[in-house]
């Protein structure tokens, strides 16, 4: 709650130059800089172009106008072809436990030394401009500046990919953008041209099944797991080589939206997301993940019930458990958007000596994508040289011309091996980067995929086993969803024939949502196993019940008695949440005579924002709001989305009495204020049948 309000305006007073068509004038004064041409000539009047005349012609001899309009027409680079949307900042990694027996990257063996890194998050399929909160997959990529050159973990937020060969990923992403004839739909896999490809390709089911799981609505970036995804390798002094797959997990545990909230907030707030890691960063609240690898070997990758280098299939951290061994804190937002955020070019490709890549087929073709979108996006091939993208540590190369170099590289000689500069930086054999001197059996060449890649069931049948059933009915009704908005049948029969595979009760669910009835079950190519359930893959289960990085919306309004107010509110800090104070109008004089300002207007804040709701209104407010069909939503939606509910009495008599809510345990009276904070702390899942029809 803020208290004080502050009416006068900090812009310091304007001169008025007469005589200019009462335009006003800002001008420089006292301390204020100059403003400059982008060759440094001091502009006289950023407010009016040069005329022959004060009623025209303008003159072509204008350079600070035509140098502005230039500079503006070119101010675009093309948006990432996926990923587009994202925010990122800046923070740091910390190794707590050395992998000095795996690896040689000091990275990964110096502990207690804070690398400082750059994490962009994203969604996949929408453009620049699209909102927050789709049903998508999540870019989780992390640029760490490490003392021996740049490791970029190109990753996502669920621990498997839609193909296993990288010459499939344009079908996938020309699938799921916009049809090509009509230009929509926006960031959203809901339409035919996905399923159409996703139900031609089995390959694809695994990560569908998180697709349709709540991972693919986060709550918050802070509530996501990182994934690697492919293996890699660690390798030691001697060259000897240790499997690993990364895992970064959040401190806040991982939680999602409800499909209707996400809905919902991608209207209210499209910046959902990407407002609440920076207004975590401006309160101190730091974001912080755990960073964790799974190690084995090639003997005990030999004994999986599948293959490690196919990027459909996770290890269940049942099989080979997760060791954390460092952190990562994000403590600083971008001073600039467009030079951090938009200009950072992540290379799955970038990594230290000590790290190496596996024979993952969607990784290789990855190590050429990356670095190949980075020319056409940046147009340069120094982007290395960006300050975002600069390595940290030295670094000296004969790669030296090009457009916009930004250096003034020194000497005679750009080549190698060279004998007229003595001093010049050389190749160095023992600190340089070494491949894995892999064994390879005399193979055949061809276009083949590895038998080992065929089981494309097994895995998502023990990822919906798993689950919960809040989760499991999620689930259904999201494939119900999006084969609802599929107009082709045969797509929808297909898909349907390979949900059989996976599992019986799913197929049968999302059939009968759909109202049709199960076709014969897909082929499968290989035989599908029955794997131990992984509690791993739940979400519910990993949201841990506390306020911590959970935001608690209150309605007041005049007359609200403040100390209610402040007994609220600092109740929810104390348990680590936050609070946003929502009115019917900005400004709001309390009962006892004082005037606050409200974070928002109820309209402008519609409870799909907050996690929890609070209610403290006098009776003549409530019985305004009453007819305002927004404080109506405000509390319907909250209940709807089972979340706690503290009312006051007005708020009972007035508004509550007109809507379908029940008083069950989490719609609670204000006295009980304990209760609430306890509620608030997470969702109740067992109102969701009431209130939803799932599948
Ligand atoms: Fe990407 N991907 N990808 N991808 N990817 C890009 O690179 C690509 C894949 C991922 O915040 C592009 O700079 C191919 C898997 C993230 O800037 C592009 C294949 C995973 C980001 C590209 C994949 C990812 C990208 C577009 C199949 C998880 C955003 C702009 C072989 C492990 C990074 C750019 C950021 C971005 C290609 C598959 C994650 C076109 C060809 C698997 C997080 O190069």
């Amino acid at each position: 709650m803020k208290t004080t309000i502050n009416h006068s305006d900090p812009v310091k007073t304007l001169d008025q130059v007469a005589g200019n068509g009462g335009e006003p004038q800002y001008q420089a004064e006292g301390d204020i800089p100059n403003l400059t041409t982008q060759q440094g000539v001091v502009i006289s009047d950023n407010q009016n172009s040069l005329k022959r005349d004060p009623r025209g012609p303008t003159l072509l001899e204008d350079f600070v106008l035509r140098e502005k309009i230039t500079h503006f027409d070119h101010e675009r680079i093309p948006e990432r072809i996926v990923h587009a949307r994202g925010t990122g900042a800046h923070g740091y990694f910390e190794l707590t436990e050395s992998l000095a027996q795996y690896t040689t990257a000091k990275i990964l063996t110096e502990t207690g030394v804070q690398t400082p890194l750059f994490t962009r998050f994203s969604t996949v399929a929408g453009n620049k401009g699209s909102k927050d909160t789709p049903r998508d997959v999540r870019g989780f990529a992390v640029k760490m500046y490490t003392s021996e050159g740049n490791w970029d973990i190109v990753g996502n937020n669920m621990p498997v990919f839609f193909i296993q060969d990288a010459i499939k990923f344009p079908d996938l992403i020309h699938a799921v953008k916009p049809e090509p004839d009509r230009g929509f739909p926006q960031a959203a896999s809901a339409h035919d041209t996905f399923w159409d490809f996703v139900s031609l390709s089995p390959e694809t089911f695994h990560n569908l099944m998180w697709l349709m799981s709540d991972r693919a609505l986060p709550r918050s970036l802070r509530m996501m797991e990182g994934f690697g995804i492919h293996s890699y390798r660690l390798l030691d002094k001697d060259g000897k080589s240790t499997f690993v797959r990364f895992h970064w997990k959040p401190k806040l545990g991982v939680q999602s939206l409800i499909w209707d909230e996400a809905v919902k907030i991608s209207g209210a707030d499209p910046d959902y997301n990407r407002r609440d890691l920076f207004e975590s960063i401006q309160m101190g609240d730091y974001p912080e993940w755990e960073f964790g690898v799974q190690l084995f070997t090639e003997e005990e990758a030999d004994k999986f019930p599948f293959d490690h280098l196919d990027a459909t299939k996770l290890i269940p951290e049942e099989l080979v458990p997760v060791k954390i061994i460092g952190k990562m804190v994000l403590n600083r937002y971008p001073d600039n958007f467009f030079a951090e955020t938009e200009q950072v070019a992540f290379c799955p490709s970038h990594l230290p000596n000590g790290i190496d890549f596996s024979n993952d087929p969607l990784l290789h073709g990855r190590l050429h994508s990356y670095l190949d979108t980075q020319l056409s996006r940046l147009g340069s091939p120094n982007f290395a040289q960006i300050p975002i993208n600069a390595p940290k540590c030295p670094f000296a190369s004969n790669q030296q011309d090009g457009h916009m170099q930004m250096h003034v590289p020194k000497g005679r000689t750009l080549y190698e091996p060279q004998s007229l500069e003595p001093g010049k930086p050389r190749a160095n054999i023992k600190e340089g980067f070494k491949s894995f001197a892999e064994k390879c059996d005399d193979g055949v060449k061809g276009r083949i995929r590895a038998e080992s890649f065929a089981d494309h069931y097994s895995q998502p049948r023990m990822f919906y086993r798993s689950q919960t059933p809040a989760e499991q009915a999620h689930i259904a009704t999201a494939f119900a969803f999006e084969l609802g908005k599929v107009e082709t049948a045969h797509v929808r029969t297909r898909t349907l024939s390979h949900l059989i595979n996976i599992d019986q009760d799913l197929a049968n669910r999302v059939a009968t949502a759909l109202g049709m009835d199960l076709p014969e079950a897909a082929k499968p190519q290989a035989p599908i196993l029955d794997m131990p359930e992984s509690p791993a893959v739940q979400t519910i289960s990993l949201s841990p019940k506390m306020l911590k990085g959970r935001q608690v919306g209150i309605l007041v309004g005049a007359g609200s008695k403040k100390a209610t107010i402040e007994k609220y509110e600092n109740a929810v800090k104390a348990a680590g949440g936050s609070v946003k104070i929502v009115a019917p109008s900005i400004e709001v004089k309390l009962d006892d005579g004082t005037t606050i300002q409200a974070d928002e207007r109820v309209a402008g804040a519609p409870s799909v924002l907050f996690d929890a709701v609070v209610s403290i209104i006098m009776p003549d407010v409530a019985q305004k709001l009453a007819k305002d069909s927004s404080t109506l939503d405000w509390f319907n939606d909250a209940f709807n989305h089972c979340k706690a509910i503290s009312y006051c009495p007005a708020t009972a008599e007035f508004i509550l009495s007109k809507l379908p809510i029940e008083k069950d345990e989490f719609v609670t009276p204000l006295e009980e204020l304990d209760t609430f904070i306890e509620n608030a702390k997470t969702r109740l899942w067992e109102r969701e049948p009431k209130v939803r029809d799932l599948a």
